[in-house]
């Protein structure tokens, strides 16, 4: 047996999953992640282990310190609580994507099925205040247009692979975590690009080569546009899902209304406070897919 998306990737072919650390001789993937039904994946290691106790905590019942399974290397973490299996990805596509194909063959290899990918983030919100949730219901890039791009070695050339997402699976996270929240939750458009500074218009990066006019009417576009966040990985995850045959979801906090500020607030506490509502975002729809009440 091959996976579907790599024929050259063999079942019993031994592998070395290099970023996680996990070599399949030596760990039995199939023993202990089977029956993963959710990928949950954010940027930073530290945000992650936060989610693996939250999940822990509110799913099982149980305080103890979520075992890393990729304790070899420094670049990703790796936890499971009960059918949820959790690491970061790091900032931009490119980090995302090495963690996204060394998961992909560890759930090959564990020969799960109907696993569902889903992304908590933190964005810059477009005329949504800080501290709001945003579900990403349409992902659109840098030029607004649907349209995940790569340089592939097939014949040297560019490939633009049209992006969607997936409706059913908005509405389903939006309708059971619109219940008891004490923060707004949205749906609307993620524009997703590849810097923090330039291409999201900020004015305080080290580099600039437009005006503030010239921000004004970007964002401007995006509003017209339906824009609601800006952030730098989700067009990569849902094309990168896709391909692979998984579903895939979005829910980012956002951490400042771009249209008023550059800088996300020194305040930390208040950060962290809004950094943990997707959790609970996460935590409904996990809870509604698992039959718990
Ligand atoms: C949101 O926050 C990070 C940049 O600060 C990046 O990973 C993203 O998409
Ligand atoms: N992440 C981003 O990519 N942009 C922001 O403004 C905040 C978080």
């Amino acid at each position: 047996m091959s996976l579907k998306s790599n024929p050259y990737i063999k079942l019993n072919g031994g592998d070395f999953l290099y970023h996680l650390g996990i070599d399949t001789s030596q760990v039995n993937c199939k023993e202990i992640f089977h029956d993963v039904k959710f990928v949950c994946l954010g940027g930073s290691t530290n945000r992650m282990l936060k989610f693996a106790k939250f999940i822990n905590e509110n799913l099982n019942g149980n305080s103890e310190e979520p075992y890393n399974y990729a304790y070899k290397t420094d670049r990703y973490c790796l936890y499971k609580t009960g059918p949820i299996l959790i690491a970061n990805h790091g900032i931009g596509v490119p980090s995302l994507s090495v963690l996204l194909n060394e998961i992909f063959k560890l759930l090959f290899y564990a020969q799960c099925s109907d696993v569902i990918f889903i992304r908590l983030g933190t964005c810059g919100g477009i005329g949504v205040e800080a501290g709001t949730v945003v579900i990403t219901d349409n992902v659109v890039n840098g030029e607004l247009e649907p349209i995940f791009s790569y340089v592939s070695i097939k014949l040297g050339k560019r490939i633009n692979i049209t992006t969607t997402v997936d409706a059913d699976l908005v509405r389903e996270i939006y309708d059971h975590s619109s219940q008891n929240n004490s923060f707004t939750i949205v749906r609307g458009t993620t524009c997703s690009v590849d810097c923090f500074y330039e291409a999201q218009g900020r004015l305080d990066g080290a580099l600039c080569d437009y005006t503030e006019e010239d921000r004004k009417q970007f964002f401007e576009k995006l509003q017209r546009n339906g824009v609601k966040n800006l952030e730098m990985e989700s067009l990569g995850l849902f094309s990168y899902c896709h391909r692979a045959g998984y579903k895939a979801a979005m829910i980012a906090v956002a951490l400042l209304n771009r249209l008023e500020a550059d800088e996300p607030t020194s305040n930390i506490d208040m950060l962290k406070e809004w950094e943990s509502r997707p959790f609970y975002t996460v935590l409904n729809f996990i809870r509604s897919k698992l039959d718990i009440v």
